[in-house]
């Protein structure tokens, strides 16, 4: 399963790499990629391992709620 998050507050590299990181750490999330420019972060995962919501959760713990 493959989502689209907007997450307005990525401003930079170093937020890139944060939410990134944040995401590729999740049990079950197999791929994914934060831009800058479009302010999104792109996330391939398995839904019998991990959820929408619980992706939003993790970034909002980081300090970059998803929109
Ligand atoms: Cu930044």
């Amino acid at each position: 399963m493959q989502a689209t998050l907007k997450v307005p507050r990525i401003h930079c590299d170093g937020c890139v790499h944060t939410v990134t990181t944040t995401v590729r750490k999740l049990p079950g999330v197999k791929a994914a990629q934060a831009s800058e420019v479009t302010k999104e972060v792109t996330v391939e995962f398995d839904p019998v391992q991990v959820s929408e919501q619980k992706i939003r959760a993790a970034l909002s713990l980081v300090g970059y709620p998803p929109a």
